[in-house]
Formats: structure tokens, sequence, C-alpha cells
């Protein structure tokens, strides 16, 4: 496992109501120093083209970050990168195997299931055609849509039911930590908390367990400086 080598020197380019916000709290976590380059959105909701030029990649999404002279994007790869190399006592990625695996699965789900399923709801909104029906077939579709969205957060609640507080348990990590905030919960919080705030699929049903889970992890002090030092906020 690789252990602190190197002094970090980070900025990290943040776009308003993003999930950049991952990024900064996962930051505050580890106590990491980074400089911040933010942009709000622009009012067709995108980020401006000035910020996009600033942003060192063809893709121009955020987050990115800048360490010294690596470059990296997608928020499961940054959190991966940075839990690799400044987070040498595995507090938000775990070492143990179980746990590790457990946390990656959720890292994954949270761009590659929960995201991908809601943002299907929010282009649908975004892009259907203007007409006289739009408004009932979009109903229609959203209906459809939101199945895969309900099935992914009933998971989400049925993992939640025991109580916990933190999504990955580490019941066989032999490294003397309780159970605790880990990366999973970061980037999962983003995409639960995008869902319920755009009511992605939402309507009719209900998670408890998602959103005690969801207050829990909110009310940490890192993700308040983090939404304090960005101006986050969906
Ligand atoms: N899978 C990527 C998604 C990145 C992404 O789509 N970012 C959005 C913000 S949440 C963005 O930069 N949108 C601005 C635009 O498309 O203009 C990740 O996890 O980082």
């Amino acid at each position: 496992m690789s252990r602190q080598t190197r002094t970090p020197d980070i900025t990290l380019f943040f776009l308003g109501a993003s999930r950049a916000i991952r990024i900064a709290w996962l930051l505050e976590e580890l106590n990491l120093p980074y400089r911040l380059v933010s942009s709000a959105r622009a009012a067709n909701g995108l980020a401006p083209e000035e910020f996009k030029a600033q942003i060192p990649t063809r893709l121009g999404k955020s987050p990115v970050i800048r360490d010294g002279d690596l470059v990296v994007q997608e928020s499961a790869a940054i959190a991966e990168y940075l839990c690799e190399t400044y987070d040498p006592r595995g507090r938000l990625l775990p070492h143990e195997r179980k746990a590790r695996a457990k946390a990656r699965e959720w890292m994954a789900a949270a761009e590659g299931t929960f995201m991908i399923h809601a943002l299907a709801i929010l282009y649908a909104r975004w892009r259907f055609p203007k007409s006289a029906n739009a408004s009932k077939y979009l109903r229609e579709m959203e209906k459809g849509l939101a199945a895969n969205v309900q099935n992914d957060l009933n998971w989400l609640e049925a993992e939640l039911a025991d109580g916990r507080e933190y999504l990955v348990s580490r019941d066989d990590d032999g490294e003397g930590e309780d159970d605790g905030v880990s990366a999973a919960d970061i980037l999962m919080g983003f995409s639960i908390e995008f869902i319920f705030a755009r009511r992605l699929g939402t309507d009719g049903a209900d998670w408890p367990n998602v959103r005690r889970w969801l207050r829990g992890i909110t009310h940490r002090e890192a993700y308040i400086r983090a939404v304090e030092r960005t101006g986050y906020s969906l």
C-alpha cells in the first residue's frame, strides 16, 4: 500500500452546484491544502466558456484536479488518487480487502448506476421538444425512467436498514478504525442529494434510511467547510 511521500500541490477546478463538491469535501476530510478555481454555472445551466478554457482537460467537465504536473478528471478516479497518495492509513479508502471492495462498489455505483439513471430524467426534461402535448409525454417518460431510480434507491435503503451511519462497515478491518465515513459516502452523497433536490424519479415513494444517512453525512464538519469554501448549493 502506498504511503504519503509527496507534498500536495493541488488545484481543484470547481463548477458551482456540481459533483465537484465531492472532491472539496474529500480534500477537507483529509485536511489537504488546495487552491480553488471556481465558477458559477451560466444561465443555460452549463459551465461558462471562460471557465472551461481554464480546465486543463479536453472534456472540460468538473471536477478536475491538478497536483503538480498530474491532471486527473472523473470524480471517482480523483478520489482514489487522493486517497492512495495522501491517506496512508486508509481512513477514506480502507485497506482491508472486503471493506475496500465495498467502498469501490459504491464509488462506481455513484456515477455508473445512480447518476446515469437519474440523469436520463434530467436530460429528458432539458431536451424534450416543446409542443402542445410535451408535458403529458414527458410525464409518461419520467414515470418509465423512474423505475430504475427507485430500484437503485431501494437497494441503498435496504443496505442502510440496519441503522448504520456510514456505507462501509469495517468489521474485518484490522487497522483499529471504527466504522467511519469513507470515499463511498462522499461519492454517493452528491448523487443522492442531487436526485432528491431535483426530484428525479422520486415522486410517490420515500426512503427514510437514505434520508437519515444523508442528513448525518452532510452534518460532518468537513462537508460544512467544503460548502462554505466553495459556495456550493444545489
Ligand atoms: N463522470 C464525471 C462527470 C463530470 C460532469 O459531467 N460534470 C458536470 C458537472 S456535475 C459538468 O462539468 N458540467 C458542465 C458542462 O457540461 O458544461 C465525474 O464523475 O466527474
